[in-house]
């Protein structure tokens, strides 16, 4: 009988001195693409001694690693401020480097040897971007939620610069046509994070679901976060978001919402809230029907159809509302940009307004586009003295764009706006409408709102606008995609629409326009596939169109 024991003895011999003789093996399979890879001979092992040493500002994503490290390895790695001696074989040493040459905002610099990882953000969050490059440098195992015997814990050595093309790098939820709760929310936060995202756009509000708290008036949840059923002619039992009474929605107390800044925060992620005016308000206004221009009623409806209700731009008393409501979303969310929605405002409504007709002649607004003007100016006013700065869809241009506003472009708009000096964010339906099917085979998909957005076309996503002047080009902050969840009635489905194209996304937004091929993404993906694989996401298979 041969015993293992002499048999593992000479393995391991093997490994020892084919190690230093072999070359750089080829480039690891990491997505987004890093600016430069350069892959070195040999391994980095993780072991149950290695030692996370952290330094000024990199502490916070030190144990963000140890954490991610511990499920799949078991091991509980010490996070230190200094290495320790004798020093370890297998430290990991994090640190922020403001000088790193080539490396801006957000970017790194990683050097995995045998002995060490050495990774340097120009900023924390650099470092934290690191992290997740040397999380997808190791077996795709590590993603793992449970213990995974027998990996060997090892990552190629590499040097790799690196930094994102864009800031703005972005995903939009709609959390009003449906409703996921705060663990869910901060699960899609997680994967943003793996896939270097650092934007959520909250789409909080809309015509079927009213999802923020807010003191001043509790009816906007006691009777907008909820409606009668399901709707969209979905099936009942494909969501769980009813509430004790059997009605369907729910929303986040401010205290949820606190908590998921700090846990957005604590992953690089700036999170931007929409509250939509002056249309798409319905669920407001079934609340508050005084700030419509017909005093209502409203009821909530979720059959998919097209919607009237606006607020009314006559009413002294709609600006006070909105003010009241924005103060408190301004106080819960501290990033720069708030967002107000202002897209497909129909105009119906003010146009048979005594009261809006009336603001019109007083302002001297020549027709109902320069009202919705109006209203964006009007709120910018909240906005900006708070602080803040707003951004809207493409139809806040209407009747004049109000003079600090960015826009985030859906329909169009990006060259006029970002010309006129305006800040812009890329979010067209024809790279970015994660809504849309993914195949053209629609008995093979869950019913989808319609569209075709299959992984090449997010892959070709080129955020600059090819008409723009490249001047001004700076005004482009980036791009995003959208997720509406007319059709999207819970998180799994979520996971569905948004995997594998937020890997597209992903690499559209951060890595250098040249090294972008479609051909070595596909060989690249598997890996990443893998990873999600691991960590249990739902995304689409069959990721070839
Ligand atoms: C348009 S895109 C909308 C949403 C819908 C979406 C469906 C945008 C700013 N508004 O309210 O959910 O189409 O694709």
């Amino acid at each position: 009988m041969i015993t293992l024991k002499p048999l593992c003895k000479q393995l391991r011999w093997l490994v020892l001195l084919a190690a230093p003789l072999a070359g750089a093996g080829p480039l690891p399979e990491l997505i987004p693409l890093p600016q430069t890879v350069e892959a070195r001979p040999g391994v980095f092992t993780l072991a149950p001694q290695t030692r996370i040493v952290v330094s000024a500002g990199t502490r916070d994503t030190g144990r963000y690693l140890a954490a991610q490290l511990t499920p799949a390895t078991g091991y509980h790695f010490k996070v230190k401020t200094t290495p320790g001696d004798p020093m370890p074989a297998g430290t990991i040493f994090l640190s922020i480097n403001t000088n790193l040459p080539g490396v801006g905002a957000e970017g790194y610099d990683l050097s995995v040897t045998p002995e060490a990882v050495t990774l340097q953000g120009a900023d924390a969050a650099g470092v934290f971007y690191g992290v997740q490059t040397l999380l997808q440098l190791l077996p795709p195992e590590i993603y793992a939620t449970n213990t995974a015997a027998g990996v060997a814990w090892q990552a190629p050595c590499v040097h790799i610069s690196d930094q994102p093309r864009f800031k703005w790098r972005g995903l939009m939820l709609d959390v009003s046509r449906h409703f996921y709760t705060k663990p869910e929310v901060e699960r899609l936060l997680d994967l943003m994070a793996q896939q270097k995202l650092n934007t959520f756009h909250w789409h909080l509000v809309d015509d079927q679901g009213w999802r923020i708290e807010i003191k001043k008036y509790p009816r906007l949840t006691e009777v907008g976060a909820w409606r009668a059923g399901v709707g969209f002619k979905l099936d009942p039992a494909s969501t769980t978001a009813y509430g004790k009474d059997g009605r369907y929605g729910g929303f986040y107390t401010q205290q949820d919402i606190k908590e998921v800044v700090a846990y957005a925060q604590s992953r690089h992620i700036t999170i931007v809230p929409e509250i939509e005016m002056p249309g798409h308000c319905i669920a407001a206004l079934a609340a508050y029907p005084e700030y419509s221009c017909s005093g209502g009623p409203y009821s909530i409806d979720a059959t998919g159809g097209v919607f009237h209700g606006a607020y009314c731009a006559g009413n002294e008393a709609t600006f006070t509302f909105l003010a009241g409501v924005l103060d408190e979303v301004m106080d819960l969310f501290p990033g720069q940009y708030i967002h107000i929605g202002g897209d497909e405002v129909r105009k119906d409504a003010w146009r048979n307004c005594e009261k809006c007709q009336e603001r019109m002649r007083v302002e001297g607004l020549k027709d109902e586009r320069q009202l919705q003007s109006y209203f964006i100016r009007r709120i910018e006013k909240i906005v900006d003295a708070h602080g803040h700065n707003l951004i809207g869809w493409s139809e806040i241009r209407e009747g004049g764009l109000a003079p600090s506003a960015a826009v985030m472009d859906w329909i169009g708009g990006a060259v006029e706006a970002a010309t006129n000096g305006h800040y812009v964010v890329m979010s067209p339906t024809k790279y970015g409408y994660f809504d849309h099917y993914q195949s053209t085979n629609h008995t093979t998909e869950p019913h989808a709102i319609g569209g075709y957005l299959p992984l090449s076309q997010v892959y070709a996503f080129e955020p600059i606008p090819a008409k723009l002047p490249p001047q001004f080009d700076a005004q482009i902050l980036g791009g995003q995609a959208n997720l509406w969840t007319e059709y999207v009635p819970n998180f799994r489905h979520v996971q569905y629409m948004v995997f594998p194209r937020i890997c597209a996304l992903s690499e559209a937004l951060w890595s250098p326009k040249d090294a972008r091929d479609w051909t070595s993404f596909q060989q690249r993906l598997p890996a990443e596939l893998a990873r999600l694989d691991e960590e249990g996401v739902n995304y689409r298979k069959g990721f070839s169109e």
